[in-house]
């Protein structure tokens, strides 16, 4: 069997545990090869901390890809977090055309959005632009307020029930992605979980809801469910382990008041390794 190798675009924050920082170590222990393109580096992500740098490297972008293309290097997925400007959505897009292996993944994490906002320094006109990203996807894996932002959805203040949640996916998957992985679902208060939209189905998986939500789990949830796609997990099982190890991940961080950046899913690397490595 060949070993799986991807790239994986999204940012360096250098301090808080989110996008590069957690995704190259996670894939990496799920026994998959990692090459990274960063969208931008910051010196802290853009959740709680103040008066971060912010340098887009979007120009940098097409003469990495150009050389990628002209050494004939090609991954096996492509997957995208946060991308720095919407001139990288189209870079991103040249760049998996031309270096994606016959039937190679499109992952999409739009990671743009929470609770019902964008993120500092995205617009609508972003979020709409990474819907077309999201519309050539194999795997999308938005949360709801993203699937709102891309849909053109109001996000609402009322509680998201399930004729909602299937209308949102149905929506999303009229963009045009292959599988739909909606995040943040839940229908009891203290159940949460994943909707997953595969062949025209909806099939849930539910976890327990921990009190507080934490910054760059999304990433650690889209980090660990690459992984474990790669390594032949179906699309519904590795989206089930990705939420299981997101989950203890948040555990090992619970009652460290001082952490409040982001979550410590080095401690939970242990468990995670053994259910995605199994040769
Ligand atoms: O976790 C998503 C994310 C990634 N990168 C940066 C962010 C955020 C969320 O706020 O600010 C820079």
């Amino acid at each position: 069997m060949s070993d799986k190798r991807i790239l994986t675009i999204q940012d360096i924050s250098c301090v808080g545990q989110c996008s590069l920082t957690v995704a190259l170590p996670i894939i990496s222990a799920c026994g998959v090869e990692t090459a990274i393109l960063p969208s931008a580096v910051l010196s802290t992500h853009t959740g709680g901390f103040k008066g971060y740098t912010f340098r887009d490297l979007s120009g940098d972008m097409p003469a990495i890809g150009g050389h990628w293309k002209k050494e004939g290097i090609r991954f096996d997925a492509v997957y995208t977090g946060y991308l720095g400007s919407i001139d990288q959505i189209g870079y991103v897009q040249t760049i998996m055309e031309e270096t994606l292996v016959p039937g190679g993944l499109r992952i999409v994490d739009p990671a743009m959005a929470d609770h019902g906002r964008l993120y500092y320094g995205f617009t609508d006109e972003f979020a709409r632009r990474m819907g077309s990203l999201c519309g050539i996807a194999d795997i999308a894996l938005p949360n709801i307020t993203e699937a709102c932002f891309m849909t053109g959805t109001p996000y609402g203040e009322e509680p998201k029930d399930e004729a909602f949640i299937e209308s949102l996916i149905d929506r999303v998957a009229d963009l045009g992605a292959k599988c739909v992985v909606l995040k943040g679902v839940s229908y009891e208060p203290d159940r949460l979980g994943v909707a997953v939209r595969q062949d025209g189905k909806t099939r849930y998986y539910f976890h327990e809801k921990l009190e507080k939500s934490s910054h760059g789990t999304g990433d650690i949830y889209a980090s660990a469910f690459t992984g474990a796609l790669m390594q032949g997990f179906a699309v519904y099982d590795a989206a089930c382990c990705a939420a299981d190890f997101t989950v203890e991940s948040m555990k090992k961080t619970l009652g460290d008041d001082s952490h409040w950046y982001g979550v410590k899913f080095e401690k939970a690397l242990p468990s995670l390794v053994r259910r995605v490595n199994k040769g």
